[in-house]
């Protein structure tokens, strides 16, 4: 069982002056309105009605944040979020590129936007969702390219990879590496992002995406510290003199 679905509601947020106290790692997803990252994020949490897969796209300007950790499974959605043991925040971007907002409502993305990821201290990684026959538009390069400077890992998902035959899901994952392995530092080093074809309704590349958010949320370091305390409390586990 993925620890991603574990995932619960935290906190929806308007204003940076309002993002959660917690430091655990968060890990960012962004997307053009559209892009299929509600629907993405849904399958991969295992939990239909998690994000709001909407009808009315570019509704939604406010960040939300998912908790990792803080409760079980199996536990009733009413039941309290244990605080003290959350290990992680997914974190739900605004769409963007919604043709019809207007541009106030523009600039106060960008401020929101820019600003958290670009600034926030705990935000570990950058999962970019897009749609696998059009990806990086203006504003995927603009996302890109705020965070790069970060140092930090961005990881390209490629959705609706059903709509490609494929040969073209395979053009389509090489053009988009070549398009990441383009983006340089001042030495001419390369940033550490990477890509896969994804697709929530033939059901491809879920686990790749799963293990590459658990490895880039540091919950496989967990995971294994977990593992070691098992042994280690076991006695039929201790090693043989
Ligand atoms: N064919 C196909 N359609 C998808 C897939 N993922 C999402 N969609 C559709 O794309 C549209 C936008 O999805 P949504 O998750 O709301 O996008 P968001 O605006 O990025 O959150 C919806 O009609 C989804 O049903 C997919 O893997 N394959
Ligand atoms: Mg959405």
């Amino acid at each position: 069982m993925s620890k991603l679905w574990q995932a619960r509601f935290f906190t929806t947020v308007n204003h940076l002056r309002d993002l959660p106290k917690t430091t655990v790692p968060e890990i960012a997803f962004a997307g053009r309105s559209n892009a299929g990252k509600s629907t993405s994020l849904n399958i991969l949490c295992n939990q239909k009605g998690l994000a709001f897969a909407s009808k009315t796209p570019g509704r939604t300007q406010h960040i939300n944040f998912f908790s990792i950790g803080g409760a079980h499974v199996a536990m009733h959605r009413k039941d309290p979020t244990n605080v003290d043991e959350i290990r992680a925040m997914l974190v739900d971007l605004p769409g963007y590129g919604y043709a019809e907002v207007s541009g106030d409502v523009k600039l106060y993305w960008q401020r929101l936007l820019g600003d958290y990821i670009q600034r926030r201290e705990q935000l570990a990684a950058l999962i970019l969702i897009m749609d696998s026959r059009r990806p990086f538009t203006d504003l995927d390069i603009q996302m890109l390219e705020w965070f790069a400077p970060t140092g930090k890992p961005i990881h390209c998902i490629l959705t609706k990879a059903d709509k490609l035959t494929r040969n073209e899901s395979t053009t389509a994952l090489r053009q988009a590496q070549a398009k990441l392995d383009s983006y340089v530092d001042e030495d001419g080093e390369g940033f550490p992002f990477t890509v896969q074809l994804f697709s929530a309704l033939k059901r491809i590349g879920i686990e790749e995406a799963t293990a590459k958010i658990i490895e880039l949320a540091g919950l496989d370091q967990d995971e294994a510290a977990e593992q070691a305390e098992r042994i280690d409390g076991d006695e039929d586990g201790a090693p043989q003199a």
